[in-house]
């Protein structure tokens, strides 16, 4: 019997090009003659049906002329295989599934992973969960930048770079709203540099205000020496003085000032940690010829240590996965296909959200030398494949997914969510399509998906003890901290000239997502979790020359109901 697994009649639904709802496998597996089964649902599904449904799959078994051989999903075949039976009863686990390979399956501590680190910041406590049966509520999923009023579709102008708007659409059982696509009118002319600094300004000094009774930098100019002062302003400079104290220079919307930070101060560390163009405050006195204040506190715009975050009311969870380059040599197909297959088993049965933190396909291009280790050299091509991987991922998972730098999409970020060309090649699994970054709200958790670029520059920039490669969250706590996905301007990260900086964190996220370093890491910053995904692409030969060795083929699962993680690994 060919298709004696539900991972094979995924496949098998796959090769006619079909996704299915999981229950829809569940009952084509039920039958006693499975092949005939999948065979009538296609044949019998309506031309414009890419996802086939349970309710499609149970009519189609109820209406066969001959009914011959065939079981009720509830009256499972007494002679089945467990792989045949029901998800609530079947304790097999199928063969692309993780359980003997992963040092996290089982029980196992999230924090044994190997390549993987709790971080250890002040309320860090991620746990384990391994609970099973989901009830079937009703759920909501919302996609959504923060601070941002969606065109209705079709308003964007023509030289707009973006292709969606806010969406409404009822899947079964579900109330989903979209809309988090950016409306790029930035026209790149310097005016727009100018605004996006200004908003970025505005929006984050706002968030400081309350905690220093600052001035315009030209009133501080004007003010007698030795009085007591405070500030907001961007960093436009930081420099070491000759004798080891900090000069940082802060900008506001009038002028610019110079700030003394002694190394003895408790927060002179902190400087370390600076990034140009972030937004701060400080508190001092300014010096006798007034054109300095000597600093005495110093306040990032952070996440305040009482956030407590929203929960789903529902047994429900959230695999968080970025990174798949489709089209590299390196994809790890089967790695994907094990992830896939797992996600079909009844262990995965509460997994209802799938979100894709960018890189969906290898790209063409990104980096000098890249075009020799493509397996796949059409852009277009790269994402029907990626297309046919989504296919594998049960029909009834919502899928979100957010672009990266190797996607076909503006470099520049914020990047808009994929184009309607793009969206055609993808649409078989209709995911839900988003900028980067995006705020994601599933069931009342919001989750920040950010790709990941500006990573590098953290990790380049700050000292060891704030950020490496194998701790990429504690990369992720500093943008947290400062409250802006991308600092810094005119680095590696490419930032895009737009009337409004929509890469300011406004709202404090239940938990931030990135990806892009293909590393895993995970941990809390003042409560909010944080997850870097790791990659489905093994060492490049890049990564082999600066000796970075990936995180490959992890799945962090998120129990919303009780924000516990899960880490698996499907290699
Ligand atoms: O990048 C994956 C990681 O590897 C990320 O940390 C950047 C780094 N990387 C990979 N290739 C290059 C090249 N050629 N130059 C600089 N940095 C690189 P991703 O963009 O996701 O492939
Ligand atoms: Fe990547
Ligand atoms: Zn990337």
């Amino acid at each position: 019997m060919p298709l004696e697994t539900p991972a094979r009649i995924v496949r098998a639904l796959t090769d006619r090009g079909y996704n299915a709802e999981r229950e829809a496998v569940t009952l084509i597996a039920n039958q006693s003659d499975p092949v005939r089964a999948l065979e009538r649902a296609v044949e019998s599904a309506p031309d414009d049906v890419l996802v086939l449904s349970a309710e499609q799959v149970r009519e189609t078994i109820e209406n066969d002329p001959t009914g011959a051989g065939y079981t009720t999903p509830q009256e499972p075949a007494a002679e089945k295989t467990p792989a045949e039976s029901s998800p609530d009863t079947n304790p097999h686990v199928s063969s692309g599934t993780d359980s003997d390979q992963s040092p996290q399956s089982g029980g196992g501590a999230a924090d044994e992973t190997e390549g993987s680190r709790e971080a250890d910041s002040d309320d860090s406590g991620l746990t384990e969960s391994t609970a099973t049966g989901a009830d079937g509520s009703q759920t909501a999923t919302t996609v959504k930048r923060p601070d941002e009023t969606p065109p209705e579709r079709g308003q964007q102008s023509a030289q707009s770079e973006t292709a969606g708007a806010a969406s409404e659409r009822s899947v079964e059982g579900r109330d989903i709203t979209v809309s988090g696509d950016i409306a790029s009118i930035g026209t790149g002319k310097y005016s727009d540099f100018v605004s996006v600094f200004q908003d970025r300004y505005e929006k984050l000094s706002r968030q400081l205000r309350g905690r220093v009774n600052h001035r315009p930098a030209d009133t501080i100019e004007q003010m007698s020496p030795g009085s007591d002062a405070a500030l907001i302003g961007l960093v436009s400079d930081i420099r070491s003085t000759a004798s080891g104290h900090w000069l940082v220079e802060l900008e506001d919307t009038t002028g610019t000032f110079p700030c003394l930070i002694m190394k003895d101060r408790e927060f002179a560390d902190d400087v370390r940690n600076m990034l140009h163009d972030e937004c701060v405050a400080v508190e001092g006195t300014l010096a006798d010829d007034g054109g300095i204040l000597f600093v005495d506190s110093l306040h990032f715009p952070d996440i305040p240590r009482t956030h407590s975050p929203s929960t789903a009311d529902r047994p429900v969870k959230a695999a968080l996965i970025s990174d798949v380059h489709c089209g590299s040599e390196e994809f790890l197909g089967d790695a994907w296909q094990r992830f896939a297959d797992w996600l079909h088993t009844p262990e995965a049965a509460e997994v209802e959200y799938l979100l894709i933190a960018g890189d969906m396909v290898e790209g063409i291009g990104v980096y000098p030398g890249q075009d020799e280790e493509l397996d796949i050299v059409d852009i277009y091509d790269q994402y029907e494949a990626f297309s046919e991987h989504l296919k594998e991922v049960p029909g009834d998972i919502e899928i979100v997914m957010i672009p990266g730098n190797h996607d076909a999409v503006r470099l520049a970020e914020p990047q808009p969510a994929f184009d309607e060309e793009l969206r055609d090649i993808m649409s078989a699994h209709d995911a839900q399509i988003s900028a980067n970054p995006s705020t994601v709200t599933i069931e009342g958790v919001s989750v920040l998906m950010y790709h990941g670029v500006s990573l590098d520059e953290v990790i380049a920039e700050l000292p060891d003890e704030s950020a490496t490669y194998d701790r990429p969250h504690d990369a992720m706590a500093q943008l947290l901290r400062k409250r802006h996905v991308a600092p810094q301007y005119g680095g590696q990260t490419r930032v895009a000239p737009e009337p409004e900086d929509h890469l300011v964190m406004e709202e404090v996220p239940d938990i931030f997502h990135t990806g892009h370093v293909h590393k895993l890491g995970y941990g809390k910053y003042h409560n909010v979790l944080m997850v870097n995904s790791s990659c489905w692409q093994s060492q490049t030969d890049f990564q082999k020359k600066v000796n970075l060795q990936p995180d490959v083929g992890y799945a962090p699962i998120i129990d919303l109901q009780t924000l516990d993680l899960t880490i698996r690994q499907f290699v």
